[in-house]
């Protein structure tokens, strides 16, 4: 596959970007070769600056359910930029977006507009310790909620992908605020919430872990948290960045029926463009700034451009039938590539809910941080570069979860499985 302009703005972007890209896992570290530069995306295919296409299962890690270039996405942007871009004041459209937020989720009652998912997650933990007057965190291995300091102890995503070892840069007085154990793991956690739950402000928890490859809540983990949580005073986090309009309308939550006391938002709610949000009763949101002490800010935060790509993808979704669409496509890939690497004699581990997927070279369940590290991330490398030779665009991490699009089309689902079908020959070849 010809990269040669990819490859020479990547000679160009790393001396100026650190890694030559904007977020660490994009740099293809933990997979080998050189990332490819991205021209446009249309769909459920992405065309990179050598004209090569690729069926798209990163989406942007999860904003463009829809697809790329959505017509009415693009309309609602085109619209919105001809009255202007940034304002610093309020406009209509944050308030149409909220609306539409807390009539989706029920346990959002009031909902601020920030800029990233990190800035959603670290504005629910600063409000967190705001309300209760305690300092303590607990977050769970291989959840990844964003780079915030409290945040990055145990986390998945890019931090699992490099391998980086414990916290550079943070003071270990943060870090000893933030206990992290495993995911799925009931015992544990009663055991920390007997010992320390009334000093720990709040729990936060990918409902459906996306940042460790996809790994499901076991029956009663989420039940568990929320009924300990609910007895110990100790606020409850759903980080829906990942999930939320993802694996339902009313995200996770939604899905499991369970009412966090707080949850954070982002990827798809702005449609491709950069939004975050964070939301919960009113009596906990009343206590941020201006309305309450807890202050956070931001310049761009409610970006009436964000807000208009958001309002016409969660209008999209609102649509009958569009989950189902989705959770059948997603099915129909998973089981095909379940089906290929049995066939082929490759040990996979698949996952998938709604739109989200994840596949491990692993012949044992995957349902903990632990657990995903133990599959082979070296054979996971060989696979991804085996796709994307054949036009497949996956996450270049073991640690991620792919998706599914409302763009995608049986056809890529059959191309897909083909392509794996080639990857898998030729990994079993050569290990024979
Ligand atoms: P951002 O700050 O990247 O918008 O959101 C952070 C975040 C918070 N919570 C969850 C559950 C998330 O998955 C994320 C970000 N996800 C990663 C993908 N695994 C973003 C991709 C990247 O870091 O480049």
């Amino acid at each position: 596959m010809k990269r040669t302009v990819s490859d020479r703005l990547f000679s160009q972007a790393i001396e100026i970007i650190p890694g030559g890209v904007n977020s660490p896992v994009r740099a293809c570290k933990a997979v080998g070769g050189n990332p490819v530069f991205i021209q446009r995306g249309k769909g459920g295919h992405l065309t990179d600056v050598d004209g090569n296409d690729y069926i798209d299962y990163i989406s942007s890690w999860g904003p463009m359910i829809l697809g790329h270039g959505h017509p009415a996405v693009v309309e609602a942007i085109s619209k919105t930029l001809q009255d202007g871009t940034s304002f610093g004041a309020p406009t209509a459209l944050e308030a149409e977006l909220a609306d539409m937020i807390i009539t989706a989720i029920s346990s959002v009652e009031m909902v601020r507009m920030v800029n990233s998912g990190t800035e959603a997650t670290l504005s629910t933990i600063r409000l967190a310790r705001g309300v209760t007057g305690r300092e303590l965190i607990v977050k769970f291995d291989g959840c990844y909620h964003g780079h915030a300091d409290s945040l990055l102890v145990e986390a998945g995503s890019g931090v699992a992908t490099l391998n980086i070892a414990g916290t550079p840069g943070i003071p270990q007085t943060l870090v000893e605020k933030t206990i992290s154990i495993p995911y799925n793991d009931i015992d544990t956690f009663k055991e920390i919430m007997a010992q320390k739950g009334k000093e720990i402000a709040a729990v936060i928890v990918e409902p459906v872990a996306g940042n460790m490859g996809l790994v499901l809540p076991k029956k009663g983990f989420l039940e568990t948290l929320r009924e300990e949580t609910a007895e110990k005073g100790v606020l409850l986090i759903f980080d829906e960045v990942m999930t939320g309009f993802r694996v339902a309308y009313g995200g996770a939550q939604t899905y499991f029926n369970i009412k966090p006391d707080l949850t954070t938002l982002g990827k798809v709610i702005g449609g491709g463009l950069p939004v975050g949000a964070y939301g919960g009763r009113k009596e906990i949101m009343a206590h941020v700034a201006p309305q309450g002490p807890v202050y956070q800010a931001g310049t761009l935060s409610g970006n009436p451009l964000a807000m208009s790509a958001g309002i016409a993808t969660l209008k999209e979704l609102k649509k009958p039938g569009v989950y189902d669409v989705l959770d059948q496509n997603a099915q129909e890939l998973i089981e095909g590539l379940q089906k290929t690497a049995n066939e082929t004699g490759v040990n996979v581990f698949t996952t998938q809910i709604g739109g989200m997927l994840g596949l491990f070279f692993t012949k044992d369940p995957v349902d903990s941080f632990a657990t995903a590290k133990k599959s082979d991330t070296a054979r996971f490398g060989v696979y991804y570069n085996k796709m994307i030779e054949e036009g497949i665009f996956l996450p270049p991490s073991q640690f991620e979860a792919f998706f599914m699009s409302l763009a995608h089309t049986k056809k890529d689902v059959q191309k897909t499985v083909e392509a794996a079908k080639k990857a898998f020959s030729y990994i079993k070849e050569e290990n024979k």
